[in-house]
């Protein structure tokens, strides 16, 4: 059999009317329905305009609830639907669950993605330059598949979002914009205030979910692979979290891991600790959840860990070995050396002081005073300024000739300032070290970045300046303003304000605004840009020391302007750190955005420091931990500054 014939198709599709020649004119066409339309029957007639009337109704009636699904869908699913193109599943941010219980937080502004070549020809901040945002995050997101594991040895940033429970959430997260920052107030409203205490509440929540769920008693939580790392196998993240929680009023966080200190913790261990580390960390947050708590549980354990570090203190010199086997009752320094940090050596002061104090048992104090004591007299200094290392046997300064506010040398000069306001700012031979050491970073590393002359603290190497500033000297900002605070020069104050611009745009300048570890500022005539990142050093590891000097600069001037600048901080860290199975992750690259690389590893001084200066920032009540009755060790722990017949 032949097929049908074209023109046979035709008219029978069109109710198998014979229509002579074909004509393809519109009036042709109106004149040929109509003629068609009269030849049916009434009844069809009736039955095609009821199924007519009745398709209208349906339509009409459907359309509601198509629009309510479509918009339902994440712009990801929509997209999908449409096969519009292939993107990663997750953002770049792995976000929380969506808890149904929280307050309201206010509206979110779209993350955009900041100019690798921004070259300010002024600086602004973040709030200031929100209106002209671009969102093309996502977008551009595909077109970087390609930087996908370009990091060896690293876990990808996709590597990490491979997981159900994360991709579900991710698309919750995005649409409910919980940790965002209100438009361009130049004053927080108290409501907001309380909503940003809260979303630091919440981040701890998510950061100690984390550590609950896949590390609790280790040291430290691997968010990505849901696992832990030990660093002395203490619990340190627990300990180092006890105040915080504390403060924050997270009861129930802090009853199950008092609980755990009860009945776990045991420093009877045949492990090696880093004598700074646990000074700071462990004996430092016991000794102050104690003062905070009054449960002699903590000084119990801070008698316990102090004891078992005292043989660090054995060595020809009287100047500590790095290193304490707490089960044994040995020291040593490193296998490479017989050397000391300097800044490890002279922070363990206001922890073994205040033992000293609450046990009745100078030993303790003994110890720590004669490092300062012999510190204070060494040959090698520049105008106040000590080198990084020091000798366990002649006590002697080594690898002279470089000076730093920086890593190995930082926390000397917050100890200087701290243990005399501690002591009751009686201890002049202190003070006039601090005194001195400012005046030298004046004199010897202070200088202005070009274009914009930002201030920024330096290194010197054998007479040779470097524009190179570690994260870590952010630490100073807040330190100068406690100084002003207690009654040191005003223009110590002056220097903080300059210093905390700076350790802001070290945040704002990067596309996540996330500070890298270490920048390098321009100094050169005709620079374009003010902070230069150095590939190695684009890592960010959750570090405290910018908000901690917030917190400072806050508490003593009350310009909301910091609070502001700590809320900017905390969303980035909720948009590139956080991990939605629980936790916060240390980051590799500040710069991009769209991968920022996590490390898989969330620092206990996250919680312990980062978290808790984020929480005091935006309280408004100074009491809470007054710095007139405390003093915060290298760890955040608020110690008590001694009453005076004391
Ligand atoms: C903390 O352990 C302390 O703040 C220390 O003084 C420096 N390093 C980390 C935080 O960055």
């Amino acid at each position: 059999m032949n097929p049908p014939s074209r023109q046979d198709y035709v008219s029978i599709s069109f109710a198998g009317q014979g229509s002579g020649v074909y004509n393809n004119s519109k009036q042709w066409r109106r004149q040929s329905c109509w003629r068609k339309w009269k030849q049916l029957s009434r009844l069809q007639r009736s039955l095609i305009l009821f199924i007519l009337v009745l398709l209208f109704i349906c339509g009409i009636a459907s359309y509601p609830s198509i629009t309510e699904h479509l918009s339902g869908l994440t712009e990801e699913e929509q997209n999908t639907e449409s096969n519009i193109d292939l993107r990663p599943i997750i953002p770049h941010v792995l976000p929380e669950p969506v808890n149904q219980a929280r307050p309201p937080l206010p509206e979110q502004t779209s993350q955009r993605k900041l100019p690798n070549k921004r070259g300010p020809p002024f600086l602004q901040n973040r709030l200031q330059k929100k209106e002209n945002v671009s969102n093309t995050v996502v977008e551009d997101k595909a077109a970087d598949k390609k930087k996908e594991g370009e990091e060896e040895g690293v876990i990808n940033w996709r590597g990490a979002v491979i997981d159900t429970d994360q991709a579900t959430e991710g698309v919750k997260d995005e649409e409910n914009n919980e940790d965002s920052l209100p438009n361009q107030k130049a004053k927080p409203s108290k409501e907001s205030a309380i909503n940003w205490l809260e979303a630091v509440r919440e981040a701890f929540r998510h950061a100690w979910k984390g550590y609950k769920d896949f590390a609790w008693g280790h040291d430290e939580l691997r968010p990505l692979s849901k696992s832990y790392s030990e660093w002395f196998g203490l619990g340190l993240t627990l300990i180092d979290a006890l105040d915080t929680m504390w403060i924050m009023g997270l009861k129930e966080e802090f009853e199950e891991a008092k609980a755990w200190v009860a009945t776990e913790l045991t420093f009877n261990k045949n492990v090696d600790v880093n004598l700074f580390e646990s000074t700071i960390r462990i004996l430092g947050g016991l000794l102050s959840t104690y003062h905070l708590t009054g449960d002699t549980l903590f000084l119990d354990k801070a008698k316990d860990i102090g004891s078992r570090l005292m043989p660090a203190f054995n060595t020809p010199s009287k100047i500590p070995y790095s290193d304490v086997n707490i089960g044994k009752g040995t020291a040593h320094p490193p296998r490479w050396t017989s050397d000391s940090t300097v800044a490890e050596v002279t922070s363990i002061q206001l922890e073994f002081r205040e033992l000293a104090r609450l046990t009745q048992e100078p030993q303790y104090q003994v110890a720590v005073a004669e490092v300062m004591k012999q510190v204070h007299k060494l040959d090698g200094k520049l105008d106040g300024l000590v080198p990084m290392f020091i000798n366990t046997n002649n006590g002697q300064f080594t690898h002279q000739g470089i000076y730093t506010l920086g890593a190995r040398a930082d926390s000397y000069y917050e100890y200087l300032l701290k243990q005399w306001i501690q002591g009751g700012k009686k201890e002049n031979q202190l003070l006039e070290d601090y005194l001195q050491a400012i005046e030298g970073v004046k004199k010897n590393l202070l200088q202005k970045s070009s274009p914009n002359g930002l201030t920024f603290v330096g290194e010197l190497s054998h007479g040779q300046f470097s524009p190179k500033m570690d994260h870590l000297v952010c630490f100073l900002p807040g330190t100068l303003a406690l100084g002003a605070h207690n009654g040191l020069p005003a223009d110590h104050m002056d220097l903080a304000k300059q210093l905390m611009e700076t350790c802001y745009q070290m945040y704002v300048q990067m596309e996540t605004g996330l500070s890298p570890e270490i920048v390098h500022f321009n100094m050169h005539q005709g620079s374009t840009r003010d902070i230069d990142v150095k590939l190695a050093d684009r890592h960010n590891l959750l570090r405290p020391e910018t908000v901690e000097s917030l917190f400072y600069l806050y508490r003593f001037t009350k310009e909301h302007k910091y609070q502001e600048w700590g809320y900017e901080i905390l969303q980035n860290f909720n948009k590139y750190t956080k991990v939605s199975s629980g936790g916060y992750t240390s980051i590799n690259n500040v710069r991009d955005p769209d991968y920022p690389s996590p490390r898989d590893k969330m620092e206990s001084f996250f919680l312990g420091e980062t978290l808790k200066y984020l929480y005091l920032l935006f309280s408004d009540d100074s009491n809470l931990i007054s710095l007139d009755q405390y003093v915060f060790n290298t760890e955040a722990h608020p110690l008590p500054i001694w009453p005076s017949t004391a």
